[in-house]
């Protein structure tokens, strides 16, 4: 009834007034051949401020889908020239995030069940008989443009929330959490193919006395020159990781003891030349190196080993690699 029609115009326009971001400026592609059609279709989309792009056949609806990427799609099952509208359905329902990222309504004068079905079938969204009434089209139009952010937006903040799980924020390098998974993975993998596993743990020498000389914001600065110095030599299969406070650990698949220490050297080096304090102080590291043994022993048990080797080369005097 027409007070139904004006509740729910109500409750549109209140939803829309607290919604609007969510729903501003979507883009839509509509198909449909009457120009009649087209017009009073547009006027009722471009009143909610969406961007309506119109095409009147297949062939025009393939162009605009390649140039550009809409939040709904409008389609009018038969076109000009006799065309349906249904190989575009199909050509939007390839993969099956589809029906999320590419919704359909279909827009046609047809009402008989049995091929409302066989739409529903192909994966369309939902499906309205013309001439459709102004605020169900915008209604339904709304629903979808609405699900589609909603589930951009969750998959994005998916994304980001994995990503910082496994990040140190500091450093923006892996943190001891990615570390702990990736060296479960590369033990088991040294394991099986008996191939050597070495780890190194650096550690930064006497660097709370550069955060009690400089304070702390200058200590991250140099947290974050002493990772960047690490990560720059070490390779893409290497990894490495901020394990906790000024300590690092690098993990070397395919690395025996000797490059492993050959390789602490070259990093030790580079950060005692490169990494320097305000009054112009090199910042040094100490490492400890120990290759693995998961034939006979426990990853922690290896890393107790490199850690003892961290712990002599503090006791021998700091600035220096230790096996
Ligand atoms: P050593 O040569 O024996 O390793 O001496 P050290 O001073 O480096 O070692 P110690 O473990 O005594 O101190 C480590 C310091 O690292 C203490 C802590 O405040 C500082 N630290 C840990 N995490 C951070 C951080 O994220 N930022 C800053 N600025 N400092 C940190
Ligand atoms: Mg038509
Ligand atoms: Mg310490
Ligand atoms: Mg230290
Ligand atoms: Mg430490």
């Amino acid at each position: 009834t027409r007070d139904d029609l004006a509740q729910l115009e109500n409750f549109l326009n209140y939803f829309l007034a607290h919604r609007t971001d969510m729903l501003a400026g979507a883009s839509l592609l509509l198909v449909e051949d009457s120009p009649l059609q087209q017009r009073s279709l547009q006027a009722i989309l471009e009143r909610r401020r969406y961007r309506v792009e119109t095409v009147g056949s297949v062939a025009a609806a393939r162009a605009a889908m390649t140039q550009n990427e809409y939040e709904l799609f409008v389609i009018d099952l038969v076109l000009a020239d006799g065309e349906s509208g249904l190989s575009l359905i199909r050509q939007l329902r390839r993969r099956p995030e589809d029906f999320v990222l590419n919704p359909i309504i279909v827009l046609t004068g047809f009402h008989d069940t049995a091929r409302k079905n066989e739409l529903y079938r192909l994966g369309v969204n939902d499906y309205v008989v013309k001439p459709p009434h102004d605020v169900e089209l915008l209604a339904r139009v709304h629903n979808l443009v609405l699900m589609r952010r909603l589930y951009l937006q969750a998959r994005e903040r998916e994304r980001l929330l994995q990503v910082m799980a496994v990040t140190d924020k500091l450093t923006g390098i892996p943190n001891r959490h990615a570390y702990e998974d990736v060296a479960r993975r590369y033990f088991e993998r040294a394991k099986r193919d008996g191939k050597p596993l070495t780890l190194l743990v650096v550690d930064i020498d006497r660097f709370k006395r550069i955060n009690d000389t400089f304070g702390h914001a200058y200590g991250d600065k140099i947290l974050i020159e002493v990772a960047q110095r690490i990560a720059k030599s070490v390779r893409a299969s290497d990894f490495l990781a901020r394990f906790g406070g000024e300590e690092f650990v690098v993990l070397l698949p395919n690395c025996d003891l000797a490059h492993a220490a050959k390789k602490a050297e070259r990093i030790r080096r580079d950060i005692e030349q490169h990494v320097r304090d305000k009054t112009g102080e090199s910042v040094t590291v100490s490492i400890g190196v120990a290759e693995l043994a998961p034939q006979k022993e426990t990853f922690d048990e290896g890393f107790a080993r490199a850690d003892a080797a961290l712990y002599a080369a503090k006791v021998q005097g700091r600035n220096r690699v230790a096996v």
